[in-house]
């Protein structure tokens, strides 16, 4: 994956105009396009949390113009888009970070993060200005706030009488798709399963022709990708408690005025809480929805996959990259 310089995220971007006439005054005269990249629907409540809370509150000088399902940019490509100036904002995952900053995998480490109140503590104890501080010089991608997507399960084709998930070993040879990075693939790994990378937009097609024995993902994914449909059951398996950055483009935020930036961070902040709660309180109803359109849900044994999930990491390469004192702090921070 290409490293690109602060430098060169700025010449890109004063290349393509985006903030013409902003960048040597610092005077936001001219209304902004706010073009936000993500892999996830319409529906999802991160997507409907930006688009009810956060656009309206950049209304006076900025346009949000939304991309949903990967129609602006591929799945994992939408960090460099906005590091090169042809993107002002994303959904980012920790694991698509860790692409360029291999530190990022501990937030994205199977068993790290408790719950979204966690996620909340972690984001804003200075434990994280230094991995902001180098995504926003080496990069150019502020990240404004944390968003919760939820808890990740296991979720398969097989029927529980074909396959009851109680261990990670129940898992071997269990050809799970999970998304295209390393971080992501470790983890199904770390899981005991046989991953697959598969863009998000590719597994409802990928598990209704079997290309993939599953995936995994929180409940409300599950059903706003109607994933149910074509699987038969889910293991609650809590694997991650999973998050995303809005991530804003440094040079489009240094274009601002105060007060512009000041309304952009409040207005992404109140996002990321609405998201939160809407996100939770679905996580929390959803189970009897799908339970009732035939999938199975159960809970493994937890201990084993814990145990098993966080034994992996232990020595490996992935935790080498890790700066000294951070999972401790992040330990710290938990219930
Ligand atoms: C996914 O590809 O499984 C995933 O859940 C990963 C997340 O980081 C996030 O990008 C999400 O997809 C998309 O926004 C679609 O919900």
């Amino acid at each position: 994956m290409l490293k690109l310089t602060r430098r060169a995220a700025l010449t890109a971007t004063i290349a393509a105009g985006l903030v013409a006439g902003t960048a040597t005054t610092g005077l936001a005269q001219d209304r902004l396009t706010l073009r936000l990249a993500t892999a996830g629907s319409e529906t999802d409540q991160r997507s409907v949390a930006m688009a009810q809370v956060f656009a309206p509150m950049v209304a006076e000088f900025a346009d949000y113009q939304p991309g949903y399902n990967a129609t602006l940019f591929a799945q994992g490509t939408e960090l460099e888009a906005i590091s090169r100036g042809n993107l002002e904002m994303s959904i980012a995952s920790a694991q698509e970070l860790a692409q360029f900053f291999p530190e990022f995998s501990i937030f994205a480490t199977g068993y790290v993060h408790q719950d979204a109140a966690h996620q909340v503590r972690v984001f804003n104890d200075p434990l994280m200005d230094p991995f902001e501080a180098k995504v926003e010089d080496e990069l150019g991608v502020k990240l404004l706030s944390v968003m919760y997507l939820g808890r990740r399960h296991v979720n398969l084709r097989q029927t529980r009488e074909e396959l009851d998930v109680q261990t990670p070993e129940d898992l071997a040879g269990v050809n799970l798709r999970m998304p295209g990075t390393d971080a992501w693939q470790f983890l199904g790994k770390a899981l005991g399963a046989s991953p697959t990378p598969m863009a998000f937009t590719e597994v409802y097609t990928g598990l209704s022709t079997g290309a993939v024995d599953g995936q995994d993902n929180p409940l409300p994914t599950v059903v706003d990708a109607k994933f149910y449909e074509v699987t038969s059951q889910i293991a609650l398996t809590s694997h991650l408690v999973d998050l995303n950055y809005i991530a804003f483009s440094k040079e489009v935020w240094d274009g601002l005025t105060p007060d512009q930036q000041l309304t952009v961070q409040r207005a992404a902040d109140a996002a990321a809480a609405w998201g939160r709660l809407k996100q939770l309180d679905k996580e929390n109803s959803l189970a009897d929805f799908i339970r009732a359109q035939g999938v199975e849900i159960y809970t493994p044994d937890l201990e084993a996959f814990r145990t098993h999930v966080q034994a992996q990491y232990v020595g490996s390469e992935v935790a080498a990259s890790w700066p000294e004192g951070v999972l401790e702090r992040i330990n710290e921070l938990g219930n």
